[in-house]
């Protein structure tokens, strides 16, 4: 189903840049929360979390580091959760699920396929500066493997989705995992509507180039018409300009420093806020309007 209004999607901080790629990159529970609840006064309909170690600045699955930022959050906003399942590239399926299972928010990120995932290749050399867990980390990401069979999928939308009524953001970084989420459609294990979260310019998924955004969104639309609601994220250079092109053809757009830490070329974002505002204000250019969260939970169908 087209919608009339464009959702918003922003992720606060994410897995993989890491605190000495940027000084803006929200780490502590205090920093996660501003600028998550920043980000909502910005105009987000949906908040994307992760949690990070405050000392360090590492991902962590600790349900206990969730606990300082997200009641705060939730008191402050009425934006959408989205906890993620991804977790982080160390983390072990187990680990990622502890968090969205203490919490059980309205929304989880569900990547819908196993992949190589790589994304800073010339990060040691940028960033001779880097915090010591952060090298072997770095260096690791060429040779990981982010597991996503499809047992542990399927086991994700029974814990969370039938456990406990939460439905996902369906994260697809390639045209293969289109029709992985086509399967679990067939099977009745994901009912629509849903969120539908095409991914461009990962390292190990489908490059961020125009004739792969279209490609994307006519296998969307041909194995799922009406039944998706399809939404556009591109990491690094491409955040914004896919953001729009997105919004220009009905889509839904997600930004936020999880997926780039800039808000033009050579320029780092300074909040997430900055990045909200920048697509927001084009949505707007264009004569659209954002989707609010009371608005997107009708869309998605959530438990609100
Ligand atoms: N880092 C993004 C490209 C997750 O948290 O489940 C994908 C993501 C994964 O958001
Ligand atoms: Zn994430």
């Amino acid at each position: 189903m087209k919608s009339p209004k464009v959702i918003i999607s922003c992720a606060i901080t994410g897995a993989i840049h890491t605190p000495s790629m940027s000084p803006y990159l929200p780490i502590t529970p205090d920093q996660i929360a501003a600028s998550a609840i920043e980000a909502a006064e910005a105009g987000a309909t949906i908040l994307h979390l992760h949690a990070r170690d405050p000392e360090t600045g590492r991902p962590t699955p600790d349900p206990a580091v969730y606990a300082k930022f997200l009641p705060r959050i939730y008191e402050a906003t009425d934006a959408i959760i989205n906890l993620t399942t991804g977790g982080g590239l160390t983390m072990t399926v187990d680990q990622r699920l502890e968090a969205p299972l203490r919490f059980r928010p309205e929304m989880c990120s569900l990547n819908m396929g196993s992949m190589n995932f790589g994304i800073f290749p010339l990060a040691e050399r940028q960033h001779p500066w880097l915090h010591e867990w952060e090298q072997p980390y770095l260096r690791g990401t060429q040779d990981f493997i982010f597991r996503n069979t499809f047992r542990d999928i399927e086991r994700i939308i029974e814990l969370l989705g039938k456990g406990h009524g939460t439905r996902f953001e369906h994260e697809c970084y390639d045209v293969g995992h289109l029709y992985n989420l086509a399967h679990f459609v067939d099977r009745k294990l994901v009912e629509p509507p849903f969120l539908l979260q095409t991914i461009f310019g990962v390292l190990g998924g489908i490059g961020a180039e125009w004739e792969n955004l279209a490609f994307m969104k006519a296998t969307a639309d041909r194995l799922f018409g009406d039944a998706c609601q399809w939404s556009v994220l591109a990491v690094g250079r491409s955040q914004i300009p896919f953001a729009t092109e997105a919004a220009m053809r009905g889509g839904h757009v997600r930004v936020g420093l999880e997926d780039s830490l800039y808000i033009e070329r050579g320029q780092l974002a300074l909040s997430n806020a900055q990045q909200v505002n920048k697509i927001r204000t084009i949505i707007e250019n264009l004569g659209l309007q954002v989707a609010t969260p009371g608005e997107a939970r009708d869309l998605l169908k959530l438990k609100g």
